[in-house]
């Protein structure tokens, strides 16, 4: 595992905010053009994995991000040197914000030895330890429960931060998301989860699936925890609200839980194709695209501002779309991992022996 490379991590919050303040107000020029930017390189690449996909060359699940870019730069455009991030399975706009390279994304959804996980983890599993990113899980709301420990730890450790993590509508159901609510409120953990709330989990509306009064994030009430809600789909709104989270980690090392309403354009995963004919309606999916897109509202708000002009707007289009070409190239030509290393980067252990202090077999012959 690589050691954390604090600068690199301080270069994602953007517009040198402080507490107390609204954390736009000093986003320069280059600051907003990298926050869409950054927007439309998740789109594309997402576009581009999904081609990927069809040609065969992605085994297993792949959970498409469109829709929901805002969130991710909204909240990871904030990110400090002792800030951590985990997420679920819907994980590869997490990574691009964080600074994870399409190249290592994309080998990584086609099992390739040069993917972030070299291989092994695919879609779900994207890692950078050297970025303070943990993933990636695959089991809805376990990331919850790990969120916690980190933040723990950036407390235990004496520093000021806090773990951002994401969870979606339905995960907010978890009996194990539900006992770390309990738990970093007691304990005054510096943990901030993040709703993504996309009104579906799978096929099932969140109408359907959640018990609740006026929104999700209200249920933080019963644990004594602040919360709010946001439009997910208004990065300077992210930005706002996530900020006055991360004052209160930062500064009370208190949790709070943010609930922020979003849309998922394709099907909860490309298993699930069938988009907008048997849970919602194509209606439903045009009206928001139409209307609620986060990149053209953010764009059509640069170029009212000067700070884009169409031209500079086509350019950045037609460079995401290029480095996500050249990122399927280069995974095509990536190896698959030897047979050798079938048993490394699985089990920490394995690899540091000498560290090692648990017993029995960590592998099955
Ligand atoms: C513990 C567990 N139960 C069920 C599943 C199957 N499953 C995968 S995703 C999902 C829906 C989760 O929806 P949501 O939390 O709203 O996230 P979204 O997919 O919308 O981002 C379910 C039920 C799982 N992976 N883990
Ligand atoms: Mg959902």
């Amino acid at each position: 595992m690589s050691e954390p490379k604090k600068e690199s991590i301080h270069l994602n919050r953007l517009g040198s905010p402080e507490f107390g303040k609204n954390p736009n107000l000093h986003l320069s020029k280059e600051d907003k053009i990298k926050i869409y930017q950054d927007m439309v390189r998740i789109r594309r690449f997402e576009e581009r994995s999904l081609q990927v996909y069809q040609q065969g060359k992605i085994a297993g699940f792949l959970h498409m991000y469109i829709g929901q870019e805002a969130i991710a730069l909204g909240t990871i455009s904030l990110q400090g040197p002792t800030d951590h991030v985990i997420t679920a399975y819907r994980n590869h706009g997490h990574a691009l914000a964080v600074g994870m390279s399409m190249n290592e994304c994309m080998a990584e959804l086609q099992g390739k030895y040069t993917g972030c996980s070299k291989g092994k983890g695919g879609s779900m599993h994207f890692f950078a330890p050297d970025k303070n990113y943990w993933g990636g899980h695959g089991i809805v709301g376990g990331q919850t429960p790990l969120g916690a420990g980190l933040a723990f730890a950036v407390k235990y450790n004496g520093d000021q931060g806090c773990c951002m993590c994401y969870l979606g509508d339905g995960a907010v159901n978890q009996g194990a998301f539900l006992e770390t609510l309990n738990l970093v409120s007691l304990w005054d953990v510096p943990v901030i989860f993040i709703i993504e709330n996309n009104h579906y989990s799978m096929g099932t509306s969140q109408a359907r699936s959640s018990a609740f009064k006026d929104c999700l994030a209200q249920r933080a009430e019963a644990f004594d925890m602040a919360w709010d809600t946001a439009k997910g789909n208004d990065v300077l709104e992210v930005r706002e609200k996530m900020w006055t989270a991360m004052d209160r980690a930062y500064n009370q090392s208190k949790p709070t839980m943010l609930e922020m309403f979003t849309y998922r354009y394709r099907g909860h995963s490309v298993a699930d194709a069938d988009n907008g004919k048997i849970y919602r309606s194509k209606e439903e999916i045009e009206d928001y695209q139409k209307t609620n897109d986060p990149i053209n509202l953010y764009e059509a708000k640069l170029l009212k501002e000067g700070v884009l002009t169409q031209e500079k707007v086509n350019d950045i289009h037609a460079n995401a779309k290029k480095e996500a070409n050249e990122s399927a190239k280069y995974a095509d030509e990536s190896p698959f991992p030897p047979v050798e290393s079938i048993n490394q980067n699985v089990y920490w252990e394995l690899d540091n022996p000498d560290m090692r202090a648990s017993e029995g077999k960590l592998i099955f012959e």
